[in-house]
């Protein structure tokens, strides 16, 4: 392992004990923990400066606004978009891609035409491209993943087959939540774009781990969630290219995103407050830039070395347990700070349950991926899944644990 400063003096829920055990916390896949600089701009705000936005020329409601904004341009930088009106804040991941399936899906899809995602997205971007193609007649297809436990990734060589120009829009994780695939992502966009096709990025897995930069992917538009990357829940991000934005019809109505209302009708506002209707979630937002503030100063490629230097170190010490099927890339090959296995006879919740035992927080099941279980012959997993704060002296308390529950299962 290079070295790496600790940080979880920054993390107050990391000091605490489940079960009589220190908390290792590895279910950083689900949502990370929130370090004391996000939670104090929280509750700032709160103390200082709570009023609504936009709507006020008093103090607090400027002071509002001016937070507000200014986190939409701090993220425009966290991810490098060219303008912050092409920043739209959400709930998360899975309604900023619900945003682009039903506006974009509505004015764009028609029969004939060809969605295509990939056989390892979560749920979050499968099934709002299902009901897209269901509501217009589009078909939905699937680039393969190969190998009996996916540990090839993408079939590549079966995406120049179904890139044809009939496909209208290409919507594919950066990073899978199940098997720590990471994508070519700036390759897939550049090929997508060959045949016409609108590219849409689910940056869920990826946001908080490595450097992102939208312009360098050359995407048209990239979903992601606050509560992943150290910010708190109920705020999320999606970044649309401008053009594409401007095009685009609401998705939702109401207050904030018209110029001019008659009894007749209305008139919307540009990007980014034609898609925000209603009273923003402004408090969230504020300290989503304060969680880039956060990832910055550690810095973001080292991130990304910490997290691959320890899901190396658990793939080489997991692999040593009698009888476990890992899934996703093999040793030696690029993998996120996440790792899914399974043993036969031994279902993924009783593993998580006596895990807890030993204080140490996993997650099991089909984590929002069901088609990819059934592919591989799999109703559940049981996944770790690592971030800035896990030490390698937290593997080491994973592996005792499981060599305790494979024990106890053995009889
Ligand atoms: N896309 C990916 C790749 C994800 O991992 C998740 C959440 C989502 C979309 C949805 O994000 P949300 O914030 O809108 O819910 N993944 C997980 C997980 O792996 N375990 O719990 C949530």
């Amino acid at each position: 392992m290079p070295s790496w400063p600790n940080f979880r003096a920054d993390f107050p829920v990391l000091h605490q004990q489940v079960n009589g055990k220190p908390l290792v916390y590895l279910d950083n896949g689900a949502t990370t923990q929130k370090p004391r600089r996000v939670i104090d701009a929280l509750v700032r705000y709160y103390e200082r400066d709570n009023s609504n936005v936009h709507r006020g020329l008093h103090a607090l409601s400027m002071r509002a606004t001016d937070g507000y904004e200014g986190a939409r341009a701090r993220i425009a930088r966290f991810i490098n978009a060219a303008d912050p009106a092409e920043i739209i804040f959400t709930r998360g991941t899975t309604e900023s891609i619900n945003l682009v399936a039903r506006s974009w899906g509505h004015a764009h899809l028609k029969p004939g035409d060809v969605v295509l995602t990939t056989e390892m997205e979560h749920h979050s971007n499968l099934v709002p491209w299902q009901q897209a193609a269901k509501a217009s007649g589009a078909t939905l297809k699937y680039v393969p993943v190969l190998g009996a436990d996916a540990e090839g990734g993408l079939d590549l060589a079966a995406l120049d087959a179904l890139l044809t120009p009939a496909v209208k829009l290409f919507a594919f994780t950066h990073i899978s939540n199940t098997l720590g695939a990471i994508n070519p992502a700036t390759e897939l966009c550049r090929r997508a774009r060959a045949v016409g096709a609108v590219t849409v990025i689910d940056a869920a897995q990826s946001i908080g781990h490595a450097p992102l930069d939208v312009q360098a992917l050359g995407c048209d538009f990239l979903a992601f969630s606050g509560h992943k990357m150290c910010g708190p829940t109920g705020i999320g991000v999606l970044y649309g290219r401008r053009a594409l934005l401007d095009q685009l019809a609401p998705d939702e109505t109401g207050g904030g995103m018209v110029v001019s209302v008659t009894y007749e009708g209305a008139t919307w506002k540009p990007a980014p407050e034609r898609f925000e209707a209603g009273t923003p979630n402004v408090a969230d937002a504020i300290a989503l830039g304060a969680a880039c503030d956060y990832l910055d100063a550690l810095g973001r490629d080292q991130i990304a070395a910490h997290d691959a230097a320890l899901s190396g170190l658990a793939m080489e010490k997991l692999s040593t347990l009698p009888g476990i099927r890992i899934i996703g890339p093999r040793v030696g090959t690029p993998r996120s700070g996440l790792v899914s296995f399974a043993f036969e006879g031994v279902h993924a919740h009783d593993i998580v349950t006596f895990a807890d035992e030993d204080g140490v927080a996993l997650r099991g099941g089909h984590h929002c991926n069901q088609p990819l279980m059934r592919k591989l012959g799999l109703t559940s997993t049981t996944r770790a899944s690592f971030y800035l704060y896990n030490t390698p002296e937290e593997i080491d308390t994973l592996v005792a644990s499981l060599r305790r529950i494979l024990k106890f299962f053995a009889g």
